[in-house]
């Protein structure tokens, strides 16, 4: 290639022009993104040291459209500017430009590219043993019934608290990793409980010592966590990447499973993951593939059945069903969260597109259709005997109702229209009554409605201040109390008498979020998310 100086004058005037202009436009460019006063480099010099180089999070969460979908840009800009209260993020106000903190703010939610992955490594070298189990006592530390405590998890300002569940009491707090999200799953004995954090954090805490035992980072942006019964399988359901991880009791990674369809094709993230204590198995949910996954955990299972080798082989695809192997189950829609019926046979399912379906996992397809439109929220669904009947009922995050569904014909029963679309319905074996908050609607996200769940109708409504949000009930183990959070940040825990169902005292919190009881948990009490 020629050199410019080569080049008759006039040519060359014009080459260094257009390759000036060219300069600039990339320069300009470069200020937009990796420029010296481009997000890039403006993220490298005040952000990276806490949510690391990649954006992939360090002591601060990850920076990723993915993890950052539920904070508006608005939001994060003012997190930015002025730091996030009762957090170790400081503010940057002083220190970056306005107009710089608008790039940055819009640079973090661009994806990275390529992809960011998180190999069976990265999972293996993240993990950190806090203390050695074998060191601590197999009693509880504690006066308080073992079985009737209660964790409330508190995203305003990421801790989790202890409480008492017969003196409703707080007798600890800790700080949790940044924004837990899903119910924490207990061992059947109430010793171990496991948190998963939306940046794929998995936590093993030892409540009868309050101590962290363990911790692992099993993906990038994650679901929820599943526990097996004895603490010995545990299984985490991720976005990104798009794989279902299996670790041990004490989290170390016992395989990662890419999750894709039957010919690998096309891969999918993992709605949610539960365990399905009757049947030794987690059941996996895929939000992109229609397909549902059954794995067991239960050591005893074969890995390929006498006489069926090559019809297996054909039907599971890559993976021969058995031990830790998911078996799969086509079906025409993919599904988003699910319910299972209190024998764990059968799963009622809706897509994010609001398609329900009742799924039989032996049958192995779907059996019937769900009325369910709109968004329910399956996970939060309960289930009592009325009239004879065993019912099942469920919120939507898209239509204000709470929809009664028969659990024998899969008929609607009953909508029971509430104020808003709301997120949590509760109850207890022991109380006649239901609590459904309306999360979702603006103007009613501060009143929780009391269903009898006997007549179907609404009876009660328990407010908050204009403004506030009132949701997520959890009974004590006997049923006497349900607690409410008050979702503020100077919020509170509010008792409320669930059968006067006057409010009987308040324990200040930080936006408490999901409150669990040990004993409904572990019984996987009618009333409450399993
Ligand atoms: Fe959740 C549970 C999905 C947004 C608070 N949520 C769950 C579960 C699923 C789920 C699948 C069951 C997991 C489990 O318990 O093991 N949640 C989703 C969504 O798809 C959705 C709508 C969008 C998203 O951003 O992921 C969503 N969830 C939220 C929130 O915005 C909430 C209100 C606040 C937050 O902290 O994220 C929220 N989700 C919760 C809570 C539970 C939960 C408190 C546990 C409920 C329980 O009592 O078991």
């Amino acid at each position: 290639m020629k050199s410019t100086h080569t080049l008759p004058s006039p040519v060359r005037r014009v080459l260094i022009l257009s390759g000036f202009v060219v300069g600039a436009a990339l320069a300009l460019h470069a200020a937009d993104s990796k420029g010296a006063d481009g997000p890039a480099a403006v993220y490298q010099q005040h952000c990276a040291a806490c949510h690391g180089p990649d954006r992939l999070g360090a002591t601060g969460p990850a920076l990723l459209p993915e993890n950052l979908a539920r904070l508006r840009k608005e939001e994060a800009a003012t997190v930015v500017r002025d730091g996030r209260a009762a957090t170790q993020m400081l503010p940057f106000g002083a220190l970056i430009p306005q107009e710089q903190i608008a790039a940055l703010v819009a640079w973090i939610y661009t994806p990275v590219v390529p992809a960011p992955t998180w190999s069976e490594s990265d999972i293996r070298a993240s993990r950190v043993a806090h203390v050695d189990p074998a060191t601590l006592p197999a009693k509880p530390v504690f006066d308080a019934d073992p079985m009737n405590l209660f964790l409330v998890v508190e995203t305003g300002d990421h801790h989790v608290s202890v409480l008492d569940g017969d003196k409703l009491e707080r007798i600890h707090r800790f700080p949790s990793r940044h924004a837990l999200h899903g119910g924490p799953k207990f061992t059947a004995d109430g010793r171990y409980v496991f948190f998963a954090s939306r940046d794929g954090w998995i936590t093993k805490y030892d409540l009868w010592n309050l101590k962290v035992v363990t911790e692992i980072r099993a993906g990038i942006n994650t679901r929820n966590v599943a526990v097996s019964p004895d603490g010995e399988h545990v299984a985490v359901a991720n976005y990104l990447p798009h794989t279902l991880v299996l670790l041990d009791g004490d989290l170390n990674l016992l395989k990662s499973i890419p999750v894709t369809d039957r010919e690998g094709k096309s891969s999918s993230r993992v709605s949610a993951v539960y365990e399905a204590t009757p049947r030794k198995s987690f059941v996996a949910a895929l939000k992109d593939v229609p397909e549902i996954w059954e794995i067991s955990y239960d050591r005893k299972v074969e890995d390929i059945p006498t006489g069926f080798v090559h019809d297996f082989k054909y039907r599971e695809g890559a993976f021969i069903p058995g031990y830790l192997n998911p078996r799969r189950s086509s079906l025409a829609d993919p599904l988003d969260d699910f319910f299972f019926t209190q024998d764990y046979s059968t799963v009622l399912g809706a897509s994010r597109e609001g398609v329900g379906q009742v799924v039989h996992l032996d049958v192995r397809r779907k059996i019937a259709d769900l009325a369910l439109d709109g968004m329910p929220h399956l996970g939060s669904g309960i289930s009592w005997d009325w009239q004879g009947r065993r019912v099942m009922a469920s919120t939507n995050l898209k239509a204000a109702e709470v929809t009664v569904i028969d659990l024998k014909d899969w008929s609607v029963v009953k909508r029971i229209p509430t104020r808003g679309p709301g997120f949590f319905l509760r109850s207890h074996e022991n109380s006649r009554y239901a609590f459904v908050d309306s999360m979702m609607s603006r103007e009613a996200k501060n009143t929780l409605q009391v269903i009898d769940k006997q007549t179907l109708e609404i009876v009660k409504e328990l407010k908050a201040a204009p403004g506030q949000t009132l949701a997520h009930i959890e009974f004590t183990r006997d049923g006497r109390y349900a607690l409410a959070s008050l979702w503020e940040m100077d919020g509170a825990l509010i008792v409320y008498d669930a059968t006067t169902l006057e409010e009987v005292k308040r324990l200040p919190m930080k936006k408490p979020v999901g409150k669990y009881n040990v004993w409904n948990k572990i019984t996987r009490e009618e009333g409450t998310s399993h």
